[in-house]
């Protein structure tokens, strides 16, 4: 960390996660945020930023006229992009759209330092654009179920470190969390168990609308996912028939620890394996169901992505795998919703054009999952990257971390989540066929707000500027070195917030 003795007030360098585009400290003063600032210009860029002034200093600006901090819309740049300049007597923000804008109120409240008695932001200049257009959390909400306030707030979480997509696993083997119209047995039947017992739930299409909402308020979309064919259990309870008989296989690692109850058809499954359910893929009433979910998630959800599962069938043999894969991408597509699937589906005879691949193998690719990436490619998609080994959130972060598991290589230090870099993750997948990166959180073990912050944070932050920001190594500061200093720094922001982020001993924390 760079401080310099200003003015006898320590001033530490502007510290701002993801790393923008550009950013100069210009000779200045800064601009103090007195008991008399006032904001202006677009209004709901003035309401995320009140709140972030609010929470950080307990005093809360009010919009008026003649403001000294204003976000314009401004024509050019690309999407999502903005520009900040702050002087000792304005700030200003623009972009040309009202998510750069937002964007810019986050940079900006990350800027906002003590000096002395008072609250400053640094002078600075900044550019900032995103590198991906999609940069995405997920958060597993039927091994264990969130609320609606829950949701909503990963959501703020994850819109301030500039994330625009909530893709919500919304289906598993434990449960299936959305009450549809088309087949109310699934809200009836399908939707009370979690792992270990715990109580179940499942959202409304109202509160699913909330949730929708909430985040396009965020500029966010939500990517909804039913996961099949495997990871299908729960459908079992609610459609017997459509549901194969589970296969038991030998466990491996982790679950072990759960006590890891076998699946019985028909019963509730409560336990962490994976790998044993199978829709039946050789019926055509089991096309009829998928043509019943995906048709009226897809008239509920704006978004133009519905994600279909497709991971860690381990019950369905290959071609049958290929022929399910097959008609539900086609399926999906015909809905007029771009399909996504987890890299496995890669193997499937005939994707839809355009499927979107998501890719979970570890940063060095291991058994083909690479090879299967890339036929997304190859067959006119592109890819998220979601590498297991450095943003899976829900890893343990060393031996001693009470809650996550360790499949993945792990545990997954704060510094793994950040040293890696898209556009050499898998050879042959280039910039232009990434659409983004993705940071999974799986709920196995986690059943409160505070679970998923301390599993989420700091990591989703280290995922956040893999989504955002230039490559890694091109710039002095997109280095772990520096990620690890800007990190810290944001510590007493996120306590403003109520976030219960992991104080991790990889990085000095900031106290105010
Ligand atoms: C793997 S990787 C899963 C999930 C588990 C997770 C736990 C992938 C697409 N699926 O079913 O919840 O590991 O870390």
């Amino acid at each position: 960390m760079k401080r310099d003795r200003q003015n006898g007030a320590t001033v530490s360098s502007p510290s701002v996660v993801p790393v923008p585009a550009s950013l100069e400290v210009p000779q200045g003063a800064p601009l103090v945020l007195t008991a008399e600032m006032r904001l202006g210009g677009d209004p709901s860029a003035v309401e995320a930023f009140a709140a972030l002034v609010d929470a950080r200093t307990g005093r809360r600006p009010e919009p008026a006229g003649d403001a000294q901090i204003a976000f314009r819309i401004a024509a050019g740049g690309p999407p999502e992009s903005y520009a900040i300049t702050v002087d000792a007597t304005a700030a200003t923000v623009t972009s040309p759209d009202e998510a750069g804008l937002f964007y810019g109120a986050q940079t900006l409240a990350q800027l906002i330092a003590r000096q002395g008695d008072e609250w400053i932001i640094p002078t600075v200049r900044i550019q900032d654009a995103p590198r991906f257009a999609y940069r995405g959390v997920m958060l597993d909400v039927a091994r264990h179920f969130f609320d609606v306030d829950t949701v909503k707030a990963y959501i703020d979480r994850a819109a301030g470190l500039k994330f625009n997509a909530l893709h919500l696993h919304l289906s598993d083997d434990q449960g299936w969390r959305l009450a549809l119209t088309c087949r109310p047995a699934l809200a009836e039947r399908a939707s009370a168990s979690a792992v270990g017992g715990d109580a179940g739930g499942c959202y409304t299409a109202d509160d699913y609308r909330e949730i929708v909402a909430h985040a396009a308020s965020r500029h966010l979309i939500v990517v909804p996912e039913f996961d099949m064919p495997g990871h299908t259990h729960a459908v079992g309870l609610a459609y017997p028939e459509l549901a194969e008989a589970p296969v038991l296989r030998a466990s491996a690692g982790d679950v072990d620890v759960f006590g890891n109850p076998h699946p019985v058809a028909g019963r509730a499954y409560t336990g962490v394996e994976v790998g044993f359910s199978s829709l039946k893929t050789n019926d055509e009433a089991t096309y009829d169901f998928v043509a019943d979910v995906f048709g009226e998630l897809a008239a509920l959800t704006p978004g133009p992505y519905l994600h279909f599962g497709g991971d860690e069938s381990l019950a369905t043999s290959d071609d049958d795998f290929s022929t399910f894969v097959s008609r539900v991408s086609q399926l999906i597509a015909d809905l007029g919703k771009t399909p996504i699937a987890w890299h496995e589906a890669g193997s499937a005879a005939q994707l839809a054009s355009g499927t979107i691949g998501q890719y979970w193998g570890y940063t060095t690719p291991t058994d083909g999952m690479d090879d299967k990436a890339r036929a997304f490619v190859s067959n006119g998609g592109q890819l998220i990257l979601s590498p297991a080994d450095a943003v899976y959130l829900d890893m343990k972060y060393d031996d001693s971390t009470p809650l996550g598991l360790t499949w993945a290589n792990g545990p997954t230090s704060v510094r793994r989540a950040y040293e890696w870099e898209p556009a050499q993750l898998l050879d042959g997948v280039g910039e232009g066929d990434i659409l983004g990166v993705e940071a999974p959180l799986w709920s196995e073990t986690l059943r409160t707000l505070d679970d998923l912050d301390t599993m989420a944070f700091p990591r989703i932050a280290a995922a956040a500027e893999a989504a955002w920001s230039q490559a890694a190594g091109t710039s002095d500061e997109r280095t772990w070195d520096s990620f690890r200093a800007r990190v810290g720094r944001l510590g007493p922001l996120w306590t403003s917030l109520g976030i219960r982020f992991f104080a991790s001993p990889e990085i000095d924390w900031a106290t105010e």
